[in-house]
């Protein structure tokens, strides 16, 4: 019998786009299982035994991005790790730019299926806005302020719209209209799911 292989669906958008609330409610009525790529760079740097701690906090403080070779065996891991016994992941945060991709293409690509990519639409406004909040309610991440997050959204327009935009061009792009309540975001999503076949 031939073994399925993983599938794969990446979540993108900018920086508090809502990429992990989205996650949140599919999850929760699909039988995918959410990898953040941030979330597993951010307890990766919490181990007191990674020799990665330093590196991974300076590119979040500045908003730039790991190199893929870490960022992706975290990923890699999680998936083995998972226990989803559907083998489906929706990877939210990933690939952010060519260094990412060309990692990812080099040795995951093969090992699964991408179904598609959700891109996550949002201004910078509201995306700001949004992780202001958060930092004020007592986030905790050393990437929720005025700083940083100038910081991320410049690599957002520069290193991760041209990798969306390049699977765009694929057909593998999916958008929805973030800036709605995450009900109705998820509403347009609930919509796509059946009719790809996800
Ligand atoms: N919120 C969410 N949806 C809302 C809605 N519809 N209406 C109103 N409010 C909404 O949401 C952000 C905030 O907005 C929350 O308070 C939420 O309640 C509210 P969230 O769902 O967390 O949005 P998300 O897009 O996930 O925002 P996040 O801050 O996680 O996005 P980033 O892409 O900036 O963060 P990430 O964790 O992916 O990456 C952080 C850093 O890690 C990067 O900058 C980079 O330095 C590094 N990184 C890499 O180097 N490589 C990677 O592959 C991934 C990350
Ligand atoms: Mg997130």
């Amino acid at each position: 019998t031939v073994t399925q292989k993983p599938e794969v669906v990446f979540i993108l958008g900018g920086p508090g786009a809502g990429k992990g609330t989205l996650c949140r409610y599919i999850v929760e009525r699909y039988g995918y299982a959410h990898l953040s790529a941030g979330d597993l760079l951010r307890e990766e740097r919490a181990k007191p035994s990674s020799e990665y701690g330093e590196l991974i906090e300076t590119h979040i403080r500045n908003g730039t991005i790991v190199p893929v070779e870490i960022t992706c065996s975290l990923i890699d891991r999680a998936m083995q790790t998972s226990g989803n016994p559907h083998r489906r992941f929706l990877i939210d945060g990933f690939p952010r730019n060519q260094d990412n991709l060309d990692g990812w293409n080099k040795v995951m690509a093969d090992k699964v299926i991408l179904k598609g990519v959700i891109f996550c639409e949002c201004s910078q406004e509201v995306c700001t806005r949004r992780c202001l909040n958060r930092g004020a309610s007592g986030s905790g991440r050393s990437d929720d302020n005025e700083q940083s997050l100038v910081l991320r959204h410049q690599t957002y327009l520069k290193n991760t719209l041209p990798i969306i935009e390049m699977y765009e061009r694929q057909g593998l792009v999916y958008k929805v209209d973030s800036m709605r309540t995450p009900e109705e975001v998820f509403q347009d999503v609930a919509e796509y799911f059946p009719k790809i076949g996800w």
